[in-house]
């Protein structure tokens, strides 16, 4: 890959660590502990000193069932910790997880550099803000809603499903004007996808590279892992790290985790093994 995000430059294979911050009460492995901004603010620079590349900003939570928050109460809790961040000299590019052009506008005001929007600019207003600011893009799959996803799991084809729709959510992109060197892929593993589903995506992703865009996987302490193993999801990090290993090993260039230091580890045993094979399996076309 090649992306300037804020100010660093994104080149070659990676891995890449986006380490996760969520400044929410009821995230589904760390709600309620980066509620607080100066805690929010502490965690991105304990993430930063533990290796990761960008961090990655959270005011709403995704799970399965989470209450909705509205713009104000989102950007409320997100906005703060980018100023505190920036004000403190921060050095690390930010990216703001969020599905509303709002809080994406908001937030690059105060200094974020880059927008991850788990809905996949399904929303016309997000992929405007995002083409006016000129900000990257993580455009990741789902279907439906966070409340509604769970009902839609149901895929014929589901490596060429998740493509296809990726592939409309590139056009999105376009129509909007945002560059497509700009847009980041992500196949949104828990998603609209069962345990098993997440298995198969995870397995396959490799196969994602056809599209030609850099890929985002953020397995981190995810149902899938539970569901293998039977650990409840403060116990997940071992698992966290097998998927990260695939991922590496894919050609995945961008891994989502919280455990930025352990996963260091992994990526760097990953990416030597890849290398020393002669780099990442060809992408299929
Ligand atoms: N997963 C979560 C949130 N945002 N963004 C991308 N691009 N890819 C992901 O896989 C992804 C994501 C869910 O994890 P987490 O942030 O820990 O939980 P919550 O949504 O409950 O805050």
């Amino acid at each position: 890959m090649r992306l300037r995000i804020g100010a660093r430059l994104f080149e070659g294979p990676g891995p890449f660590l986006m380490g996760v911050v969520n400044a929410t009460p009821d995230s589904f492995s760390d709600g309620g502990r980066f509620l607080d901004p100066a805690a929010a603010a502490a965690q991105a620079e304990r993430l930063a000193a533990e290796g990761a590349d960008l961090v990655d900003l959270g005011g709403e939570s995704t799970r399965p069932g989470a209450t909705p928050v509205d713009a104000t109460e989102e950007r409320r809790r997100v906005v703060p910790v980018i100023a505190r961040l920036r004000a403190g000299g921060f050095r690390l590019p930010i990216s703001i997880d969020t599905c509303k052009a709002e809080v994406a506008r908001a937030a690059l005001d105060a200094g974020a550099d880059l927008v991850n929007d788990v809905q996949g600019l399904a929303d016309p207003a997000m992929a405007r803000a995002v083409a006016e600011a000129g900000a990257p893009v993580v455009l990741m799959h789902m279907r439906g809603t966070p409340a509604t996803m769970a009902q839609h799991c149901a895929y014929a084809d589901l490596l060429g499903e998740v493509a296809a729709e990726l592939r409309a959510g590139l056009a999105r992109a376009a129509a909007a004007g945002i560059p497509a060197a700009q847009v980041i892929l992500d196949p949104g593993l828990g998603f609209a996808k069962t345990p098993e589903q997440s298995v198969e995506l995870l397995a396959r992703v490799g196969e994602l590279r056809a599209l030609g865009h850099p890929l985002l996987v953020g397995p981190s302490r995810k149902r899938f892992i539970g569901h293998l193993t039977g650990a409840p999801v403060e116990d997940r990090l071992p698992g966290t790290l097998a998927a990260v290993t695939a991922c590496v090993l894919a050609g995945v260039e961008l891994v989502r985790v919280h455990d930025v230091a352990a996963a260091r580890q992994a990526a760097l045993v990953a990416a030597a093994l890849r290398d020393a094979r002669g780099g990442a399996p060809a992408a299929l076309r």
